[in-house]
């Protein structure tokens, strides 16, 4: 009988603390050990020359969601977690839509039922909160954090989501009662609905249109708004898809005050601009998301977000609708309208070959900060650490196996999302995850798909308390 059902031998693990070149040892699902010359397994990967990294969690994905009347979201659980594991994801964290005036116990069942024997990479789902009644906040949110799910998501733009400032501080204090964690999409939707009328009236309303009226004081404004109520309130805060450095340094500044925040930035703030929702024929709705890409000077401002720690995420915010689809971003009012134009863009596959290419092969990050942004520190925010998230003794045998040498032009038709575009189609980049395990099981194996739908699975996650009492870690 074998000692391990697989190892992976010869290459350079790395940790978001450690670089060390080690064999490792996966016995049912788990890593069981590390450690050099291994023997006696069903199968043995040679990944000399290679990189051996936690899986990829993204815990910023939208997939299956309602978006609207007439509008459908490109990806489900199936093709959603395909596009991601091809990413190098093992894991990632969409989000479940509470259904106006419905319980939100209601969407999570028909969310998992969506989800249940769907999914290529493992699952673990935040709440949106878009009513905060009376029954949501002092029943339903304690009881689901209690039950695994531990994030929710507050909006402060979208005329059908937004919450106002006293439904954010009820919500913020359920998350401080119960140890879950807030996550907040900063942005003033007054301000942008007066620019949104004032645009209109001008005849403008192309898809450039929609960054100007949202502009980076709308973004501020809301930063600035939602950490004060967090530092009232005293619970930690995650401020996520920041996009400018003005709401940077909110950020800055309220930690330097002792708010305990968690900055997230994305693909689109790195790699994208403005001048991106210009293109003819409404191409530009290709990229219209929110908060919108600014300019260049922007993209350095995140990078050096990314270099210092302001952020400790990096997100897809994968949130894909098709281009060339009546359903998608060319509808009929969206035709008419940018504010018609259904907001986000797919980028599940390629937010870490972007950030490993950009950001280590260009030397901006080492490798340990690499997988933090990707993996570990993702865990330990959102209750999934020390199981998901790294390499160590009992962690989930989630890796992901990358060839830096591998170089690569993104193109669409290369991705595994249902989308019918990739917003950072043509850009080169370099290294990608060619061998990608899940629980053990090989998924992706140089490059071709050898695992089933269906073996990811849903996984709870933990609240700050029960982290406490187990001695687990935060960031
Ligand atoms: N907010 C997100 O988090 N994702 C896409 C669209 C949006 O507004
Ligand atoms: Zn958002
Ligand atoms: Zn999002």
């Amino acid at each position: 009988m074998s000692d391990f059902d697989l190892i992976v031998r010869g290459g350079t693990i790395a940790t978001a603390s450690d670089v060390f070149k080690a064999d490792l040892g996966i016995l049912d699902g788990r890593i069981v050990q590390i450690g050099e010359n291994l023997t006696g397994a069903g199968r043995i990967i040679d990944a000399c020359g290679k990189y051996v990294l936690p899986g990829g969690i993204d815990s910023h994905v939208h997939v299956a969601q309602p978006s609207g009347e007439g509008i459908v979201m490109a990806d489900g659980f199936e093709s959603g977690t395909l596009s991601a594991l091809f990413g190098g994801n093992t894991t990632v964290m969409p989000f479940c839509l509470q259904e106006k005036g419905r319980p939100l116990r209601e969407a999570l069942t028909a969310y998992h039922a969506l989800a249940e024997g769907n999914c290529y990479t493992d699952v673990s789902f935040h709440l949106i909160v878009s009513d905060a009644s009376d029954a949501l906040i002092g029943q339903e949110l304690p009881a689901l954090a209690a039950d695994g799910y531990a994030s929710f998501k507050v909006f402060m733009t979208y005329e059908d989501l937004r919450l106002s400032d006293a439904d954010i501080l009820k919500t913020l204090d359920v998350a401080r009662e119960t140890g879950a964690t807030v996550m907040v999409h900063c942005e003033n939707e007054d301000a942008i609905r007066f620019l949104i009328s004032r645009h209109e009236r001008a005849g403008e309303v192309s898809p450039r249109a929609h960054a100007s009226t949202r502009p980076v004081a709308v973004e501020r404004e809301a930063t600035h708004r939602a950490l004060s109520l967090a530092e009232i309130v005293d619970v930690p805060i995650v401020i996520v898809h920041v996009s400018n450095g003005e709401a940077m340094e909110e950020i800055a500044r309220a930690r330097a005050r002792g708010v305990k925040v968690i900055g997230e930035t994305c693909p689109q703030y790195l790699m994208l601009t403005a001048d991106d929702l210009d293109g003819m024929d409404w191409e530009g709705a290709k990229f219209v998301c929110s908060p919108p890409p600014r300019d260049k000077a922007a993209q350095e401002e995140c990078w050096r977000g990314i270099e210092t720690g302001v952020f400790d995420l990096f997100s897809s915010d994968h949130c894909p609708f098709r281009y060339a689809d009546e359903q998608g971003k060319r509808n009929p009012r969206g035709l008419k309208s940018f504010r018609h134009i259904p907001n986000g863009i797919p980028g599940v596959e390629t937010r870490l070959p972007i950030l490993f290419s950009e950001g280590v092969m260009k030397g901006r990050i080492d490798l340990p900060r690499f997988v933090a942004l990707a993996a570990t520190n993702h865990a330990k925010t959102y209750g999934l650490y020390p199981q998901k998230g790294t390499i160590a003794i009992g962690s989930d045998a989630d890796i992901a196996i990358w060839d830096p040498s591998e170089s690569r032009t993104i193109r669409h038709v290369d991705l595994h999302d249902a989308a019918d575009y990739s917003p950072y189609e043509g850009i080169a980049v370099t290294g990608w995850p060619t061998t990608v395990i899940l629980g053990g099981r090989i998924m992706v194996d140089e490059g071709k798909l050898v695992g089933e739908k269906g073996a990811g699975a849903y996984r709870p996650a933990k609240t700050r308390q029960s982290r406490h009492n187990t001695n687990t870690m935060e960031i």
